[in-house]
């Protein structure tokens, strides 16, 4: 695994966060030592296709990256006519997913947004919302509500904000002590920082409960939380 050194050195102008090929040469590093649990909800995933995916339906990765959390759906699931759809608009990450994952899938380089979404029995917006603008995130929710069959299951994991300021600057402290214990500098998680500004935009997990049932999802439940990082899941 090659090891994230994007902001090891100092830039002397940081630009916005791009999912561009110097990222997805690193990202599977990059991931593990910045996002706390992203190996459990992987795994949890796996958990949650065996029960939930249903035969002749659709299986959504919106925002799949390298194709992690599609092979976390797949493992162990033989049942052919469970159709495997995973989607990024980045190239760069694109072009990897279709190395590692298996020709059964269907892969798209595509805006989420303008995807069709239909039949399916789940969708994994795995760290992928964030990176929409907070105002369009209720038009995608809604779509993706529409496809989706009763009973059906969204897995929703984001990056959190909290409403009460001391938790949420001890939470964005907790988690820079996450990234410091797997070896980032102050420089990498300051220059990280500035990068992510303008492009990842939190909300409280309030928020975005209460955004998903006024959509149409009946329940909704955090199943998975550490300090600033968690991982929802909604039926239909
Ligand atoms: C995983 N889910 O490993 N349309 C399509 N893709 C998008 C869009 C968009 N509008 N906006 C952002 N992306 C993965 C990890 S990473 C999370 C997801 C992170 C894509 C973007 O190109 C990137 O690949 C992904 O969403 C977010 O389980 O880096 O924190």
């Amino acid at each position: 695994m090659k090891i994230d050194k994007i902001y090891k050195i100092t830039h002397s102008e940081i630009s916005d966060f791009e999912f561009d090929e110097s990222v997805a040469n690193v990202f599977d590093d990059m991931l593990d030592r910045s996002v706390p649990g992203y190996r459990t909800i992987l795994s949890m995933l796996t958990t949650l296709s065996h029960k939930y995916a249903k035969p002749n339906t659709n299986v959504f990765d919106l925002g799949c990256s390298l194709g992690n959390s599609t092979i976390a759906l797949k493992d162990g699931l033989t049942n052919p006519t469970i159709q495997f759809i995973a989607i990024d608009n980045s190239h760069a990450m694109i072009t990897k997913a279709k190395q590692r994952l298996d020709k059964s899938v269907t892969i798209k380089c595509s805006d989420i947004r303008d995807v069709k979404i239909e039949n399916a029995s789940i969708i994994v917006l795995n760290f992928t919302l964030q990176f929409i603008p907070i105002d369009e995130r209720i038009n995608l929710l809604t779509k993706i509500s529409k496809g989706m069959n009763s009973n059906g299951v969204l897995v929703l994991s984001e990056k959190i904000a909290f409403t009460d300021p001391q938790i949420d600057q001890h939470m964005i402290e907790l988690h820079q002590d996450f990234k410091r214990s797997n070896g980032y500098t102050e420089l990498e998680i300051n220059q990280k920082r500035s990068a992510l500004e303008n492009v990842l935009k939190p909300e409280p997990i309030n928020t975005h409960i209460q955004r998903l049932k006024s959509v149409g999802f009946k329940s909704v439940e955090t199943w998975f939380q550490c300090f600033n990082f968690a991982s929802m899941i909604a039926f239909k």
